[in-house]
């Protein structure tokens, strides 16, 4: 199967969440975001197909995966298809069900992130929010942050083993997921997630886990790995940092 990923160039994004499950399972994707506008890639391309492109089926918004004909977006969506291709998921429906909800969360979570620097519009620059921007983190930092954080410590630790995961016994896109989100707020708010960390240590464990393991180490050190940045979902402004 040639699986193509379509997302825009420069940042790492929602479109990373799908990155780290083609990498961690190996498989070939074309990246066509970070393919050149001359080779029939970049920004243009990813625009095009969003707008419904050579199927007329259009998205709202990025990433989308294209795997022969089927056309998924949403990250969470398209997790969910990739999970039992990728052998990124455990077999059983119950399972399935529940690793979707945990991803949704994730989705939630991450849409709460971009929130603290764009609370009044991504259409809008920082600058032009950053009293909004402000307040919001304030709240996010004090009461969501942690409640998002101790959720999850809260499913590793009903869920332990000798090395807990938190979908059953075995590793799954899950997992790679909450390690992208705890490595963005570590970049985003390093001192929040200094003074938390101690507090959700399964969390912490299980991203410094995740990014050892062998094929996703090997990607991490990569240069098709981007840096967090501030035209991301994690930015780093120290001032929300509280
Ligand atoms: N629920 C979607 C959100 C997708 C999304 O917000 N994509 C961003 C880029 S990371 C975008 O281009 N949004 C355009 C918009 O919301 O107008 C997902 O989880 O994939």
């Amino acid at each position: 199967m040639q699986y193509e990923l379509y997302y825009w160039p420069g940042i790492p994004g929602r479109g990373e969440f799908i990155r780290l499950a083609l990498e961690d399972a190996g498989v070939e994707y074309v990246d066509i975001g970070k393919i050149s506008g001359n080779k029939g890639g970049g920004a243009g391309a990813v625009s095009e197909f969003l707008h419904g492109g050579e199927i007329g089926r259009p998205h709202f918004a990025p990433p989308m995966l294209k795997a022969g004909d089927i056309v998924v977006s949403h990250v969470a969506n398209i997790l969910q298809f990739l999970g039992p291709r990728l052998n990124l998921v455990p077999d059983d429906d119950a399972s399935r069900y529940w690793a979707n909800g945990l991803q949704l969360t994730l989705t939630d979570f991450v849409s709460e992130v971009h929130d603290t620097h764009h609370p009044i519009g991504s259409s809008l620059y920082y600058e032009d929010q950053r009293e909004e921007a402000a307040r919001r983190s304030g709240v996010f930092v004090q009461e969501r942050l942690p409640k998002f954080l101790h959720y999850f410590e809260r499913v590793l630790s009903t869920n332990a083993g000798n090395e807990p995961f938190l979908v059953g016994d075995r590793h799954s896109y899950v997992d790679l997921s909450l390690f992208q989100v705890v490595t963005g707020l570590r970049y985003a708010f390093p001192r929040a997630m200094q003074r938390l960390e101690p507090e959700v240590p399964e969390v912490a464990a299980l991203a410094d886990r995740v990014s050892q393991r062998g094929r996703l180490a090997a990607y991490l050190t990569s240069d098709r790995r981007l840096d967090f940045n501030e035209g991301g979902i994690f930015r780093h402004y120290p001032e929300l940092d509280t």
